[in-house]
């Protein structure tokens, strides 16, 4: 699929209140608000225009828009965040996703999904089981996918250390090719794909986006950007310094259709 927007939202100020929990001190708002503009001149690159909602402070994460909704080349689904400070988020996507998806389905009560666990592969498209995408909102979600004639597959990603969403761990690199932490790489959920393990020291770079032919990685991982690099990917670095220290990645700042 050719994608041609994206919703962003730049940080607010209260950014630094988000949840997190990796230990790696406050982020600089100054600093992430130049990342965020950085991530967005990527985008409008690769020739994405790009919807930028405005940033409120009453919603520390909001500027991780990927989580509040599902987007797919047959229609979108509001997702219900897991985490309860991030409820609201879903309804500052809304006005705009439904302009361009006229039958925005939404996932309902007592189901919860962020979209950080929902890997799309093509037709195929991976849900992980979180501590913020319960088994009822996994099931909602993979009823709607296979309504739409997608392939949804559900794992249970609870028991693996250091993943917050399933695409902490894992992204598609396009055909039938994963990036993986070496704890996703032997599910029984990967078998038949080609997994390349991301090196020992480099998890972080597991999150990246790959968005028409490009794959956006996070800056500061070299063995990785060099082993993506002799797979024949063409890569654009970006530094993410202050969005990893409040448990964020690249797919999380925008949704993109
Ligand atoms: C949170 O804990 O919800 C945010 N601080 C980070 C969300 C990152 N989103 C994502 O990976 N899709």
């Amino acid at each position: 699929m050719t994608f041609t927007r994206a919703i962003v939202c730049p940080p607010a100020e209260s950014f630094d209140t988000g949840i997190t929990s990796a230990m790696l001190g406050p982020p600089d708002p100054e600093l992430a608000r130049e990342q965020h503009e950085a991530y967005c001149r990527a985008l409008e690159g690769l020739g994405l225009a790009l919807v930028r909602l405005p940033s409120d402070p009453t919603y520390p994460d909001g500027t991780f828009v990927e989580d509040a909704a599902v987007l797919t080349s047959r229609g979108a689904i509001l997702t219900r965040p897991g985490a309860a400070s991030r409820a609201g988020e879903v309804a500052a996507v809304e006005p705009t996703l439904s302009a361009w998806f006229p039958e925005l389905s939404r996932i309902v009560a007592p189901g919860t999904v962020d979209g950080g666990d929902v890997c799309e592969a093509g037709e195929h498209f991976f849900i992980g089981i979180s501590e913020r995408t319960n088994p009822e909102g996994a099931a909602q979600l993979a009823a709607w996918l296979s309504e739409r004639g997608f392939s949804p597959c559900v794992l249970d990603i609870r028991r693996l250390p250091g993943l917050l969403h399933l695409k902490t761990g894992l992204s598609w690199l396009g055909d039938r090719r994963l990036l993986a932490v070496p704890e996703l790489v032997r599910q029984p959920a990967l078998e038949g794909w080609e997994v390349v393990p991301v090196p020992a020291g480099e998890s972080y770079a597991a999150n990246c986006v790959r968005i028409n032919q490009t794959v956006l990685i996070a800056a500061g991982f070299p063995i990785t950007r060099a082993l993506l690099g002799e797979l024949g990917h063409t890569l654009a670095p970006l530094d993410m310094s202050e969005f990893r220290k409040m448990d964020g990645g690249l797919s999380c700042l925008s949704l993109r259709w």
